[in-house]
């Protein structure tokens, strides 16, 4: 036995892979992978850049909808980080709507390195009725989700707490495969990300 310290996931190196458009774009299908989803503007880019620790490698938008391919990000050599498009966006056209279930499907359906998905949800909206139908969906399929709430920077102490018990139960109540209470983030401030990467690792770690 030696005494190194465990090694972390958070500090690795990372990097930008690809931005698939299609299946055939996918890296390899050979390491552990958790995917971000959420609704457009929610945070899944910030919160990517966060934890990755670079002010852009995701792309950060200020028009909502505007991450359309599927993103994929090296984590050191043990995993990658998946950044899908936003769903739910009012605006977006049926053409769009079409490109993000295509190659959302595809990678939903295939993806066999898929450990789990982190769904993020804005702590000031709740879980919006997109936000069930990405639930009920990853549920037939047996994917397996960690809830995510996203800006908490935005909220302050009590309307904050109430927010947060409020998603807890709505989660509880409307899902069978969360992986655990939502952890609550701010890519603003850095708050819970040391919660989150314990999770991510756990999610990722051999096993
Ligand atoms: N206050 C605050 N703003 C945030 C936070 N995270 C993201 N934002 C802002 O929210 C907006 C959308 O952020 P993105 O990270 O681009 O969201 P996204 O989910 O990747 O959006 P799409 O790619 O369009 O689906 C940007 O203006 C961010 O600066 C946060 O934790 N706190
Ligand atoms: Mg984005």
């Amino acid at each position: 036995m030696t005494d190194s310290p465990p090694r972390t996931l958070a500090g690795l190196p990372s990097q930008f892979l690809v931005g698939a458009v299609a299946r055939q774009q996918f890296p390899p299908d050979d390491l552990p992978e958790v995917a971000f989803a959420g609704r457009s503007n929610v945070g899944k880019s910030s919160l990517l850049n966060r934890l990755l620790n670079r002010r852009n490698l995701a792309r950060v938008s200020r028009t909502p909808g505007r991450t359309r391919e599927i993103n994929f990000f090296a984590v050191g050599t043990q995993g990658r980080f998946v950044d899908l498009p936003g769903y739910g966006f009012a605006a977006v056209g049926r053409n769009q709507r079409l490109v993000w279930d295509r190659v959302a499907e595809a990678y939903f359906t295939e993806r066999r390195s898929l450990r789990g998905v982190i769904l993020l949800l804005d702590l000031r909206r709740g879980l919006l009725d997109s936000d069930l139908e990405l639930v009920a969906y990853l549920e037939e399929r047996g994917i397996g989700f960690l809830p995510v709430a996203t800006k908490i920077d935005k909220l302050n102490g009590n309307p904050r707490r109430q927010s947060l018990v409020t998603l807890t139960e709505r989660i509880r109540t409307n899902s069978r495969l969360a992986m655990a209470p939502p952890v609550a983030v701010s890519s603003l401030n850095g708050d819970g990300l040391g919660e989150l990467w314990q999770l991510l690792e756990r999610i990722l770690g051999p096993g």
